[in-house]
């Protein structure tokens, strides 16, 4: 196809002057809108207004430029087909051959906190109609909606003098892919405020499913090398989260593997109140916790939670809830870590950390935001194949007054202190998980194992084996106890109080289990299920 005629009408008019005067030089006659037009004859590039291709007024402020039958009849025409080409003799519609169209610039509308009637004008109607006429028509018209794509028209141009079909529907492939997030994007944020424009507290799940995502990049490999990775975001979101961390420090790429287990090393500290609760520490492997602790320092916490398991966290990934010390800095790059993720930095902890060479630092630039979690990110979604598990996060953290006590012995308040903070990690390890905690330290964590027994007794072999007394410590599960045998191997180790969901038919039987020790045992009534 040797184009004749260009119709240019962008918002982002990044580069499209060079674009143009190269468009003109070869010939190709110039068509465009209000301010492109404006742009571009400025820079001494002849262009015919488009109110002169279709003898109509732009109108409405622009909101009617280029909806005109003399426009997309321009472009939808086959120019194999006699009735078409006839039509267009008879109500003397010109041919439009080569479109470059960008749209109005919604997604940043929305960013910059614009009000709900700029981010309404910022709907692009008139762009979108003409870069899905131009897509369908892919075999005789070409749509270029991206400038990185400038160059590589240009040069088929001065190579070849025409725009090749191979060419036209890799562009038509991106106008329809651009069209189809744009829609969505809208749908998107439509879905996320009141008819007034006020944010919601909490979407509902949409159907149709019109969450957006943008791909942010692609990922040397998946979480294997024989698979292909890339990693993308929700466009509409701000709470703290890793995929809106910043890097400043590191310089391997992040992996597939590092991004989901900052993911999960960020949510479990974040768990926590640094002001109220203490400085968390997490230490992160394969998903799962393998150190978790509070103190009253970085230092203090990072110390604690390496103790537990300071085999498994080589090449871990540690979260901080709070800004990380110097003390802390030089503690952790003792060792071996992929990452570390924290709000915040002192300036002489960051010179330390930057030491080491490929120690991915990141931040959440100061945010910890705990009231904010799930406000613009509510949903939680799981592949299957052929299709996708919608739910929401687990967000719930346990009310201390709906808290039930089911034994003849309450809780001491030591006690309740480390049952309430175990439930918190309990939370975040795979199921069937199992936490032991004894003065703000997850001192045995029982990861995913396919039995609740078996998460028990591995938590409390390995303590052994680290030479953790768990004597003193409670338990916390993530779901109920089928049976008593959990408790029976708990007060083996000497653990005193147990929280748990409950809601087993043989609650009877373990909450007698708990009598007998002389445990205390707490009913939550929420599960936490981590698959
Ligand atoms: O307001 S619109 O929805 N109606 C139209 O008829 C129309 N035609 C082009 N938006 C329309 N456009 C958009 O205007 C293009 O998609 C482009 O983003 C923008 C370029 O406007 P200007 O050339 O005035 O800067």
């Amino acid at each position: 196809m040797r184009p004749a005629r260009a119709l240019i009408s962008v918002s982002d008019k990044t580069n499209i002057v060079e674009f143009a005067k190269e468009l003109s030089r070869l010939g190709i006659e110039i068509i465009s809108t209000g301010g492109t037009a404006k742009l571009l004859k400025g820079a001494g590039i002849p262009v015919r207004e488009i109110s002169e291709l279709t003898g109509f007024p732009e109108i409405m402020e622009g909101r009617v430029k280029t909806l005109h039958p003399k426009v997309h009849g321009g472009i939808l025409a086959r120019r194999d087909k006699d009735e078409h080409l006839r039509a267009m003799k008879e109500l003397e519609i010109e041919p439009i051959d080569l479109l470059v169209i960008n749209l109005y610039p919604f997604k940043e509308t929305v960013a910059k906190g614009a009000d709900l009637e700029e981010i309404i004008e910022n709907i692009d109607i008139g762009g979108p109609t003409m870069v899905r006429a131009a897509a369908k028509n892919y075999k005789f018209v070409a749509i270029v909606t991206d400038p990185a794509d400038y160059d590589r028209v240009l040069k088929e141009l001065k190579e070849t003098g025409e725009i090749s079909l191979k060419t036209r529907f890799y562009l038509a492939r991106k106008a329809f892919n651009l069209t189809a997030h744009y829609d969505a994007l809208i749908a998107d944020y439509l879905y996320s405020i009141d008819e007034e424009g006020k944010p919601l507290a909490c979407r509902e799940l949409r159907s149709p499913l019109t969450v957006t995502f943008e791909k942010v990049q692609d990922l040397r490999y998946g979480e294997n090398p024989h698979q292909r990775g890339a990693f993308y975001r929700e466009v509409f979101v701000k709470e703290p989260c890793v995929t809106r961390a910043r890097k400043l420090h590191g310089e391997k790429e992040l992996s597939f593997n590092n991004i989901y287990d900052l993911d999960g090393a960020l949510n479990l500290v974040l768990e926590f109140e640094p002001e109220t609760e203490g400085v968390a520490c997490a230490i992160i492997k394969h998903a799962n916790p393998c150190g978790v602790a509070l103190g009253k320092t970085p230092q203090e916490a990072y110390e604690k939670a390496l103790k537990v398991d300071p085999i498994s966290a080589f090449g871990g990934i540690i979260a901080f809830n709070a800004k990380v010390t110097k003390e802390a800095a030089e503690l952790i790059t003792e060792r071996f870590y992929e990452c570390i993720i924290a709000p915040e930095y002192d300036e002489e902890a960051l010179e330390v950390l930057k030491r080491k060479k490929n120690l991915r630092v990141l931040t959440t630039d100061g945010l910890t935001g705990i009231e904010k979690r799930g406000a613009d990110s509510p949903f939680d979604y799981r592949r299957v194949v052929g299709g996708l598990l919608v739910q929401d996060r687990d967000l719930v953290t346990v009310d201390p007054e709906k808290l039930k006590v089911v034994t003849d012995r309450e809780p001491t308040e030591k006690e309740w202190k480390d049952l309430l903070f175990a439930f918190k990690v309990v939370k975040w390890v795979k199921s069937n998980s199992v936490v032991y905690a004894k003065d703000g330290v997850a001192v045995a964590i029982g990861v995913g194992q396919t039995s609740r027994v078996d998460s028990a007794r591995c938590a409390a072999e390995k303590a052994q084996m680290v030479g953790i007394d768990l004597n003193g410590s409670v338990l916390a599960s993530e779901a109920f106890f089928p049976f008593r045998d959990s408790v029976d191997e708990a007060a083996k180790v000497g653990v005193t109080a147990i929280i748990q969901p409950g809601g087993s038919i043989r609650d009877k039987e373990v909450i007698e289990a708990a009598n007998e020790h002389g445990m205390a045992m707490v009913f939550t009534g929420i599960r936490h299920f981590r698959h």
